[in-house]
């Protein structure tokens, strides 16, 4: 039997998935080809009525009122901005919609963007009968309503969220940086500390592990040290300025800063604080990693540094030789991004590229770096280095040391080939 799963289940239909993505391509490739690395998205339908020295047709009547949308969307031109899932995948259950990392400007992930990945689809929660259980080694058990939620002090930081299944080891490896990346996405939270409910509630001696628990069919559970219950993690009730969308756990989830996506409990309907790990399926047959020499990693937690060219990138073309801005993104689950070093000629010479302002813990942060393109073929890449002196390896260094038995925590640096056309395709593919 096959069960629906997704990137960080079943290898085999990774690959499945992937040969049916490339399937369905064609027509999201033509929406992709204009548009970037400096093409032109609207030139198919350019009009020189509306070109200078002429008043163009929207300065000659009004434009829409006001009223017409009450909750915005985006310039119909944008169309082809859009959550990378393959057609035939769209009604699984378990299922990834991508960032699409490409198309976006500096650290913020649009919330309609936002990458999703669910194990049971996404519940539809009514927040008032909504309730959060803390209970276990606590002096006083407690049940939350969201209104009690928000009546706690609450703070806003940016952070990153990635699915440790990004990308996996397997080939064939996928074609565009959303492809390749795209479960991988930045937001403002808000929310209240997880320490302040933890203390509401009173720890007793020997709480050791949080046991967190969803609402939605998946019943998805993850133990999260207390270290870290008490040091960065959130209750997020919102998601840059809004309530969070149901894709990201309406109307409550658990926000880990830099650890693994899955650990990031959606839909959180239970906190119990336990002595030991639960050691539930998301923690041992999945999300582990095992060693060629037969023994596992578990509970790895963070992600390590990483970095990626989005512009350009696969599935784009520059248009012609000269100057071209190199820009993508790094990120680091341990902190913050330190530098960012860009070669242009297959990793023989490597450039420190500037690291665009703000650069936050545990956040995207954007890097880009000047670059004459003579026309000739090139191989471009990106590596990354955080705080902690921890430099992205290549696939390589990493293959070597960690083998292909698993497919989680891939970090390895991601060269593009640039052919004599401008073509940009995946070097490592
Ligand atoms: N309750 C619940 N929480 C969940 C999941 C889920 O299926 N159910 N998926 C996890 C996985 S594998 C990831 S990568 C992140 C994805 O968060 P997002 O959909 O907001 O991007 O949520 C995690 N939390
Ligand atoms: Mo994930």
């Amino acid at each position: 039997m096959t069960e629906p799963t997704d990137v960080d289940d079943d290898p085999s239909v990774t690959s499945r998935r992937r040969f049916l993505r490339e399937g369905g391509a064609l027509m999201g490739g033509a929406v992709m080809a204009g548009g970037l690395a400096g093409g032109d998205a609207l030139a198919a339908t350019e009009n020189a009525d509306n070109l200078p020295p002429n008043v163009p047709e929207w300065m000659k009547t009004p434009g829409d009122p006001m009223g017409s949308q009450l909750y915005g969307t985006p310039s119909p031109f944008e169309k082809g901005v859009i959550k990378n899932i393959p057609k035939d995948l769209q009604q699984y259950l378990s299922a990834s919609g991508r960032t699409p990392l490409q198309d976006l400007d500096g650290i913020i992930t649009p919330n309609g963007l936002f990458y999703e990945r669910h194990h049971s689809g996404v519940p539809t929660i009514d927040p008032a009968q909504h309730r959060l259980m803390l209970h276990g080694l606590v002096d006083k058990p407690l049940i939350f309503t969201m209104d009690d939620i928000r009546r706690f002090p609450s703070e806003s930081h940016v952070y990153f969220l990635e699915c440790s299944g990004n990308p996996t080891y397997k080939k064939p490896y996928g074609k565009t940086a959303s492809d390749l990346v795209g479960l991988l996405s930045c937001a403002e939270w808000t929310g209240v500390s997880l320490k302040l409910v933890l203390q509401e509630a009173g720890l007793q001696p020997g709480a050791k592990w949080v046991v967190a628990e969803g609402a939605d069919a998946a019943a998805m559970t993850r133990s999260i040290p207390i270290e870290k219950c008490l040091d960065d993690a959130m209750l997020a009730y919102s998601q840059n300025g809004e309530r969070l969308r149901p894709q990201q756990g309406y109307p409550l989830r658990l926000l880990l800063p830099g650890f693994e996506g899955n650990m990031n409990v959606k839909w959180l309907r239970r906190l119990h604080v336990t002595a030991e790990p639960t050691y539930s399926r998301e923690e041992t047959s999945k999300y582990t990693d095992l060693m060629p020499n037969g023994s596992a990693r578990e509970f790895t937690f963070y992600m390590e540094a990483k970095s990626i060219i989005t512009r350009p990138s696969g599935g784009q073309r520059l248009n012609e030789p000269g100057f071209h801005e190199i820009s993508g993104i790094a990120w680091s689950g341990h902190g913050k991004v330190r530098r960012v070093d860009v070669s242009v000629d297959d990793g023989k010479s490597w450039q420190e590229a500037q690291l665009q302002e703000p650069v936050l813990t545990r956040a995207l942060t954007r890097f880009r770096l000047p670059w004459h393109w003579d026309g000739q073929p090139a191989v471009i890449q990106s590596r990354a280095t955080d705080e902690t002196g921890y430099v992205q390896p290549t696939l390589a260094e990493l293959l070597a040391v960690r083998g292909d038995n698993y497919f989680y925590h891939n970090n390895a640096i991601w060269p593009w080939r640039i052919a004599k056309d401008g073509e940009v395709t995946n070097a490592n593919a």
